[in-house]
């Protein structure tokens, strides 16, 4: 591969280095070198230029085993049995292309634009490769029903934008070497990442002398590596440990009350609601024990110790927001970074969504733009003409830029199974049709995966774009093959915000018959008679041509040489830096231009589910509902270090570091005759899955965990063998729009007992 702009001088052994890089939606996005010998990589190394290192993970080191897994998809397929039933044949690209095309036109004609659902996943992050040029090509074919919602973050941003109006409230990491106590609320970044740099922050700040509290259901790889104290806390409670710690700081007079004057509104409101003046109950320590399951006294002592040990960094990650009241969760934690003035000072932190540097986004995201502010009455404009003029949904923070689009157009995330199988009848905007499915599992990421299952099939055509037969996939009825980030080149912004860009140099020839979603695009624009101008352009001009419209990136052969771009920071990042040292010249970006602890746009939508100061609000599924008598546990579907969602998924090196199975507390499996390594059924009104029991102590009791992510495969009777996590989810959103995937509830059993090995 002499030829490729980033090789260096081959060493004697005709190995050629590749600077390249790993990009899927992993929470890095990291350094890869691959060594390639005769067209093929023979070896990963990682970042070995100059600190801060942009160093892989496990997943990314394991690489070659999904490139070259005998399991990717070679050539196009289409389906010859019923669809779902996964049996296809081959047939060749023009063939599948004209097929897509045909399909699209005759859905276009029949129903309109608004038929066609475009699903795009979150399958690669570069800016090229992945759903991208889908989108561009379905907009300009005259455009497309998508949805809104994001499962990552959904109610943390809904909540950081209430709060700060702006998702951009982050601190670089080597920030964290200023904080006296940093508090990993749901955050475990030892699995998760969270960025490449942050695990070895967290313990350069732990060395520094940092006190590092873990607030999680489970006793995580976080957990054990870092933290001084772990408190355990029932699942979707955390909001009420939080108020409950309001309390204290309130009534033992801790709070930065020069804070709270000068940078914020609302506080009264919310102090009236925390001492139960509003509703005559005081949400104190010994109030939030039962609900959290966490004693008074722990709740105290945090409080305390947040409120004093200043500055403190309470990180408030996202699997807790994840659940069916979500945003009340980040917008306590939110709140008790104001309340204490741990916000704008190094050191300190916003909680909030957490982005820092922004390769990804333009400035905009700071700054209150009331000029781009949404006349409700004259609907938002947009590109996609299924969705231009639309109004905006209701319960949205529609008068704020930067945040989850408004527009009434799109469909919530968690509701497309509904959605497919209801339609306009059941309340949705438009009747789908058909689906383009790019780089997303859809069928196995969104909740609900039976309802998911039911609605793919009743669709009268799919597509989807692949490297592998995913669950998915096997409900498509043309399956186009797709390369992977080794086989063509891309770059690719940071996942969170590092400052940096990585540059992916094409290493190897792309395998089998496959293409690039874009090349696939090139293929399919002329015969959908979409003008081709942006897919004339090669791969490489369109690289420069992002590259020359961020100011960032200053040279573009250099990147490209380096295959990584690391941006030099004057000082670490200090979200709302400005904000705080200088208030009368750089207002907060929300429109009273302070940190709302209770906010107008809130109270506005006179919804009791989404009030205007962050509250412990219940929901049907909760622990304390009848629900909860035929089904006891509560279900968590963390990440797993050993996959990203559901790729990766057969990779042996992978899967021998970490066995899928599900944690469950040695008083549960006591209760239910489970010992370790049973398979058990995990079951809801929603599905069944079988898995093997993990009794195991590092979850508290009353909760299970199942990784999100191994592959739904339904067996002959409708138990999910392959135990994905979402056949037991609630798909149900929150009422600000977060994702429910933590809180399913769920009853275990024992299937039978693994025959005893000899001792
Ligand atoms: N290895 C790996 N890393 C990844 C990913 C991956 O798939 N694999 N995915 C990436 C992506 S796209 C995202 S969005 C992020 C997700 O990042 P997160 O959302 O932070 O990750 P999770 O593992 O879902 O949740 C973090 C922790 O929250 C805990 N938790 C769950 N519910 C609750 C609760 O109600 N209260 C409390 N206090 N804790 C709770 C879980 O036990 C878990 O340890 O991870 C990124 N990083
Ligand atoms: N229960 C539960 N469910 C969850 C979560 C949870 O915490 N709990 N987390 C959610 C989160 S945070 C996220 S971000 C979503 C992620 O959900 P998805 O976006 O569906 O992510 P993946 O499962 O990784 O699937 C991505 C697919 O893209 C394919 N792919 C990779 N690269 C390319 C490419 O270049 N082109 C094409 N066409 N395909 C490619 C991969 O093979 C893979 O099958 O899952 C969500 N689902
Ligand atoms: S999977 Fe993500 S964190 Fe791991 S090496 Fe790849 S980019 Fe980095
Ligand atoms: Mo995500």
């Amino acid at each position: 591969m002499a030829h490729l702009p980033s090789a260096s001088t081959p060493p004697d052994d005709g190995v050629t280095i590749v600077n390249t890089g790993c990009c899927h939606d992993c929470g890095g996005r990291c350094v890869l070198k691959a060594h390639v010998k005769e067209g093929r990589i023979i070896r990963f190394e990682s970042d070995t230029g100059p600190e801060p290192q942009i160093r892989a993970c496990a997943r990314g080191r394991a690489y070659r085993q999904r490139l070259y897994s005998p399991e990717r998809l070679k050539y196009p397929l289409r389906r010859v049995g019923a669809r779902g039933q996964g049996r296809f044949e081959r047939i060749g690209w023009d063939e599948a292309l004209d097929t897509v095309a045909d399909q699209l036109k005759r859905v276009k004609t029949t129903y309109g634009n608004a038929a066609i659902l475009f699903l795009p996943g979150a399958g690669n992050q570069g800016i090229l490769h992945g759903p991208t040029a889908p989108g561009m090509m379905l907009q300009a074919f005259g455009g497309f029903t998508r949805y809104w919602g994001i499962p990552s973050y959904e109610g943390a941003l809904f909540a950081s934008m209430a709060t700060y109006g702006t998702i951009r409230t982050g601190h670089s990491r080597d920030d964290l070497l200023n904080s006296k106590l940093i508090v990993m609320w749901g955050w475990n970044p030892a699995n998760t990442v969270w960025d490449p740099e942050t695990s070895l922050a967290v313990a350069k700040a732990r060395e520094n002398g940092a006190r590092i509290v873990a607030v999680d259901p489970r006793h995580t790889d976080s957990v054990a590596t870092f933290a001084h104290q772990w408190i355990p806390i029932r699942p979707g409670t955390d909001a009420a440990m939080l108020i409950a710690m309001a309390h204290v700081i309130i009534a033992e007079g801790l709070l930065d009350r020069a804070f709270i004057e000068k940078y914020t509104v609302g506080f009264d409101a919310y102090r009236d609601y925390v001492l139960g003046k509003s509703d005559g109950v005081a949400k104190t320590p010994g109030w939030a024990e039962p609900i959290t399951k966490v004693p008074a006294d722990v709740i105290t002592g945090l409080a305390r110790a947040y409120a004093t040990q200043k500055p403190a960094a309470l990180i408030a990650g996202w699997g807790p927001a994840r659940t069916a009241m979500g945003e009340q969760y980040s917008r306590a934690a939110n709140v008790l970074c104001a309340m204490t003035g741990n916000i704008g000072i190094p050191g300190g932190y916003a909680a909030g969504f957490m982005r820092a540097y922004s390769s990804r986004e333009t400035g905009h995201l700071m700054k209150k733009d009331p000029g781009k502010q949404i006349d409700k009455s004259k609907g938002i404009p947009s590109a996609n003409p299924v969705e231009n003029g639309a109004l905006p949904r209701p319960d949205t923070l529609y008068k704020l830029s930067g945040g989850t689009n408004a527009t009434s157009a799109r469909i919530h995330q968690g509701r497309i199974w509904d959605a497919i199988l209801r339609g306009r009848a059941g309340g949705y905007p438009t009747d789908l049709k058909m689906a383009y499915i790019v780089a997303s599992n859809c069928l196995n990421q969104y909740p609900n995966a039976n309802r998911g299952a039911e609605a793919l099939r009743s669709l009268e055509f799919v597509v989807v774009h692949e490297q592998f037969m995913t669950p998915t996939a096997r409900f498509a009825d043309i399956v186009l093959p797709v390369n992977t980030f080794m086989e063509r080149s891309d770059i690719a912004p940071p996942w969170l915000g590092s400052p940096y860009y990585i540059y992916l140099n094409q290493a190897v020839a792309p395998l089998h018959d496959t293409k690039s979603d874009l090349e696939i695009c090139r293929a399919l624009a002329p015969r959908i008679d979409v003008p081709a101008d942006f897919f004339n352009m090669n791969d490489e001009q369109i690289l420069r041509l992002f590259a020359s419209r961020r100011k960032d990136i200053a040279d573009f052969d250099t990147m490209q040489r380096d295959g990584v771009l690391k941006i030099k920071l004057p000082e670490p990042i200090v979200a709302f830096r400005e904000q705080v040292a200088d208030p009368d010249h750089h207002p907060f970006p929300t429109l009273s231009g302070k940190i709302e602890i209770a906010c107008d746009h809130l109270a506005e939508m006179e919804n009791p589910r989404i009030p205007a100061v962050p509250q412990y609000l219940g929901h049907p599924e909760h622990f304390d509902t009848p629900l909860a008598q035929k089904y006891p546990l509560q279900l968590l579907t963390a990440h797993s270090k050993v996959r990203t969602h559901s790729t990766l998924e057969r990779v042996p090196w992978l899967q021998a570091m970490e066995d899928h199975g599900a944690w469950i507390h040695p008083v549960d499996a006591r209760a239910r005759q489970i010992e370790n390594g049973d398979a058990i059924d995990i079951f809801n009104d929603r599905g069944r899955v079988r898995t093997t029991a993990r009794v195991t102590e590092r979850i508290m009791p009353g909760v299970v965990n199942v990784c999100q992510g191994a592959w739904y495969t339904p067996d002959e009777s409708g138990v999910d063998v392959g135990a994905c996590a979402n056949t037991l989810t609630r798909d149900e959103p929150s009422p600000g729009g977060a994702f429910p995937m933590n809180s399913a509830l769920v009853q275990v059993a024992r299937v039978s007992r693994q025959p005893q090995e000899d001792q």
